[in-house]
């Protein structure tokens, strides 16, 4: 089983990486880490699948050193992480000074192997004292956020080749918000405009004390989701432009400096923060580079019994992911070239999370999950069409480098290139990580 791209596929200095996410594998409870808004959310019933939750993980943050050689054994030239805010701010305000020596030692870890460390200063670990606050749809946590990246960058900035503010605002603000299904778990239109609007204004206030303290290479990490209409119907059609303008739009307009869109901000206007407008300047401030996380796409349809948006999602016709998600290479390839068309223009882009999730199982020592190799294999080959077409994409990192906790569906969906048996957290590199390290070593 083996990848039929090569290096030689895509332009010199294309990075190949692999990335992680600090609650998914460190393990919460070592290492004074402080509570986070997603050790609550897991402990209430319902909200993750078996009552999952992060406190141990993979227990990476004692596993670290053999983890980051699973990475440079590949061959990958960068790997990228994030940094916990529960752990370096357990109260939200004071600095856990171990939580910052384990990011300090993970970076070295990471040069000494020879990868450029890929940062994500926030992947959704929000310190339960400043959820207590309010969280996302309190302003001030916008303002904590950029003194948060600031110490981080007082303390690895020196060493990391790339920084980014936030990973996914849409999760972090709709989904969590207005869909219910990540911390905190709200269903409340009120709450989600305001997380719509002060996650963005983190990142511009991160950017502005970065750069300010003379960090550079700064960029932000969207989700982006094709969104399809379930037919040529006018009303099936309007229905997907509402659902591209909440999660695709409504940040890419805003961080190139368009505002945000009309046909959205008019249904969230009424909830929106007093001033907003006023913050629109910093929002769009320039950035180095920008990360797009791409899965699969989505069909939609006009939902007339629905308040607003006035839409659903339908099931798609193409074989799907153990997540149910359609695989849909050319979505990575036609939004690549969107976003360079329409906002980016020449600035570098980079995929900063691709991949399947699939039952994988270690059988006689091997994990043989060939359905994950072609998936890279066609999502490469939508990248390199992306850049053939002119798109300046810097780079690819596969999600991720290890099986961890996905979220609302704890430990029974497995992203890895390497399947981790929890009871004993053994490490097995499986078939697609052995296609990955063939191809990047050739
Ligand atoms: O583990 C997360 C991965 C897995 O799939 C990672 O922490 C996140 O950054 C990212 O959200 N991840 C992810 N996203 C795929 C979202 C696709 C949603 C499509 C829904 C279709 C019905």
């Amino acid at each position: 089983m083996s990848l039929t791209l090569t290096r030689r596929d895509f332009p010199a200095g294309f990075l190949f990486g692999a990335a992680t996410a600090a609650y998914q594998i460190e393990g919460s409870r070592f290492g004074g880490c402080g509570p986070s808004h997603w050790d609550s959310f897991a402990a209430t019933p319902g909200n993750v699948l078996n009552g999952d939750d992060g406190s141990v993980a993979c227990d990476h943050y004692h596993r670290y050193e053999g983890d980051l050689d699973l990475v440079r054994d590949a061959g990958f030239d960068a790997y990228r992480f994030s940094t916990s805010w529960a752990r370096v701010m357990p109260d939200g305000r004071a600095v856990n000074p171990e939580g910052l020596d384990f990011y300090d030692r993970l970076v070295d870890a990471m040069l000494a192997r020879g990868l450029k460390p890929y940062l994500t200063l926030y992947h959704w670990d929000l310190p339960s004292a400043l959820a207590d606050q309010g969280g996302w749809a309190n302003r001030d946590t916008a303002a904590r956020f950029a003194e948060f990246a600031g110490i981080v960058m007082g303390r690895i900035g020196d060493r990391v080749a790339a920084t980014a503010t936030i990973n996914e605002p849409w999760c972090v603000a709709w989904l969590s918000h207005f869909l219910g299904h990540h911390a905190p778990g709200l269903r409340d239109i009120r709450a989600a405009a305001r997380a719509m609007h002060h996650v963005l204004l983190a990142h511009g206030l991160g950017v502005e004390a970065m750069r300010a303290a003379g960090h550079g290479n700064l960029g932000i990490v969207l989700n982006l989701t094709r969104m399809q209409p379930a037919s040529d119907d006018p009303a099936d059609i309007a229905a997907a432009r509402t659902e591209d303008g909440i999660a695709n739009r409504w940040f890419l307009d805003a961080v190139f400096g368009g505002g945000y869109p009309q046909d959205i901000l008019q249904a969230l206007e009424p909830h929106m923060p007093r001033g907003f407008a006023q913050d629109m300047g910093l929002i769009s401030a320039p950035l180095d580079w920008l990360g797009i996380n791409y899965y699969t796409r989505n069909v939609i349809a006009a939902d007339p019994e629905a308040l607003w948006p006035a839409t659903r999602a339908v099931e798609g016709p193409l074989p799907k992911t153990q997540m149910g998600w359609e695989i849909h290479p050319e979505g990575l390839s036609d939004l690549l070239i969107r976003v360079a068309r329409d906002h980016a223009g020449d600035l570098p882009l980079v995929v900063t999370e691709n991949g399947m999730a699939w039952d994988d199982r270690v059988v006689d020592g091997a994990v043989n999950d060939a359905q994950r190799v072609a998936y890279i294999d066609r999502h490469l080959a939508a990248a390199r069409d992306a850049i053939a077409a002119g798109v300046n994409l810097r780079g690819f990192f596969y999600w991720s480098l290890l099986d961890n906790f996905e979220w609302a569906f704890g430990y029974e969906r497995r992203f890895g290139l390497v399947h981790v048996d929890y009871a004993t957290q053994r490490r097995t590199p499986k078939a697609s990580w052995h296609a990955l390290a063939a191809m990047l070593k050739e």
